[in-house]
């Protein structure tokens, strides 16, 4: 049964945000943990909180027209949510998918809001993106396309203002040519963009640092009974930037991870996957842009085609694919074949029934906004050596990185401890929520 307070929210939220459905899970899910503990703290209720921070600040949408190899003119549809700058810029990602649309957007902004105030770094919440597909396109259609949307994006960005980075689809290339367009408008080298590369105002750790952070959140919520990674068998989902570095920081903790999978299908490498194969991935993903399926071609194992790896027995498992990749079934199965801890590299991977199997059995569930933290953690690092001018150490950038992934374990804690079990997503929702929630109060009704 649903809480009244949040029935009615609810209500209000689908009434003014028509079919944006993830939205409106992301949201719910949030309103679910957050809404009993304003009740005990009525500030909050009074001043509107919750229902400020599921309304945009501000949202920009504008045209992308570009030209194609064949001289023909395309145009696509460019967005930039500004969700809430209460505790600092707007930061977050830009996703380049078929599948964007606006309530998409909202959806990661709003995430962004809470995951970013976990980091204990002063970042407000942004998402941007567009419905241009980067798939089967030349490098150049590719820069065009950048160029195009940066050509209007720029007016609205700035580094103390909204600094984007990558996500699904965007990545070094894109990034690229992304800051070369913005920084020739405005004729300004400045840190606008995070995730640049290494020679030209980008941190090390910043491409590792979503999947390592990921795998040291699921290592300290396994510590908490006593476990570790060592020697677990972990299937992991997608083959992008989240997936290849959780695999290796997997590999460098002595775990075992046996699959990754693309939108086509999955590999199953029973005797898993190894540094010479990832290897392979980074070449076959970052370079090549093929397919997953290559894969089992070359080391000769198990491919399947439109699944999922969540029926593979696992001990961990680490959706690091998209929205929604884990449904009730899955995590069912999951469960029945003695999974004991999932980490969310993705952002909201399982859907809330999903989520509900996984917590009523009781495995060790890290929510997206807890455990994928650590890419834009990396990301205000790089703001941060931007603005000093200089760059730390690849060891220095780790260790702030495992502790401000610790740190966050430790908010869930607080928050989210009940007896021997520890609710994640509680934990989470609360912890992100109060640090935005106490800045709004103090900047008043704006
Ligand atoms: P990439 O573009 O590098 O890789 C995405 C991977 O997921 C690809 O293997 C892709 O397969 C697969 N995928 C994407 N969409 C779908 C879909 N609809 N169905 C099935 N598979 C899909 O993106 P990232 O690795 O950067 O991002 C992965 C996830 O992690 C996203 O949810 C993102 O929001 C989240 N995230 C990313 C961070 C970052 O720093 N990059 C930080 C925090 C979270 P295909 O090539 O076939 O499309
Ligand atoms: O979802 C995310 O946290 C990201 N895509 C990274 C955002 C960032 O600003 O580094």
């Amino acid at each position: 049964m649903l809480h009244p307070k949040v029935k009615q929210l609810m209500k209000s939220i689908v009434q003014k945000n028509p079919g944006e459905v993830e939205f409106h899970q992301a949201v719910q899910e949030v309103a679910e943990r957050v809404v009993p503990f304003i009740e005990k703290n009525p500030k909050y209720a009074e001043a509107k909180i919750l229902e400020r921070i599921a309304e945009p600040e501000r949202v920009i949408m504008f045209r992308v027209p570009w030209v194609d190899d064949k001289g023909g003119i395309q145009v696509n549809r460019g967005f930039r949510v500004e969700m809430n700058s209460a505790i600092g810029p707007y930061k977050g990602g830009i996703r380049f998918h078929p599948t964007v649309y606006l309530g998409l957007l909202k959806f990661l902004a709003f995430e962004q809001v809470f995951k970013n105030s976990l980091t204990t770094l002063p970042m407000g919440g942004g998402k941007g993106g567009s419905d241009f597909d980067p798939k089967g396109k030349s490098d150049n259609e590719v820069m065009r396309f950048c160029q195009n949307f940066m050509s209007e994006l720029f007016r609205h960005i700035g580094p103390d203002t909204d600094i984007p980075a990558g996500d699904i689809g965007v990545g070094g290339r894109e990034i690229g040519y992304l800051f070369g367009q913005y920084k020739k408008l405005r004729n300004e080298f400045t840190g606008v963009l995070t995730g640049k590369g290494l020679g030209w105002g980008g941190s090390l750790i910043r491409p590792e640092a979503t999947g390592y952070g990921c795998v040291y959140f699921v290592q300290e919520m396994l510590k908490v009974k006593g476990d570790s990674l060592k020697g677990k068998v972990c299937t992991v989902s997608g083959s992008g930037n989240v997936a290849q570095y959780t695999v290796e920081k997997l590999l460098r903790l002595g775990a075992k991870p046996v699959t990754l999978s693309d939108s086509n299908g999955y590999i199953y490498d029973e005797t898993g996957v190894d540094e010479k194969k990832l290897d392979f991935v980074f070449e076959l993903k970052n370079v090549k842009r093929g397919r997953i399926k290559e894969y089992a071609e070359k080391f000769d194992c198990k491919y399947f085609e439109g699944k999922r790896p969540w029926e593979v027995k696992c001990d961990v498992a680490f959706p690091s694919a998209t929205q929604n990749e884990i449904n009730e079934a899955e995590a069912k199965i999951l469960v029945k074949n003695g999974c004991i801890a999932v980490g969310e590299g993705a952002n909201m991977p399982t859907t809330p029934e999903g989520i509900r199997v996984f917590q009523e059995a009781k495995i060790c569930y890290g929510p997206g906004k807890a455990a994928n933290a650590g890419g834009v953690a990396v990301s205000g690092f790089e703001m941060s050596q931007n603005s000093l001018r200089l760059s730390w150490t690849r060891e220095e950038v780790d260790k702030r990185l495992q502790d401000i992934m610790l740190a966050i374990h430790e908010q869930c804690l607080q928050y989210g401890k009940e007896g021997d079990y520890v609710d994640y997503v509680t934990g989470a929702n609360i912890g992100g929520f109060v640090k935005v929630a106490d800045a709004m109060l103090a900047q008043g009704v704006v």
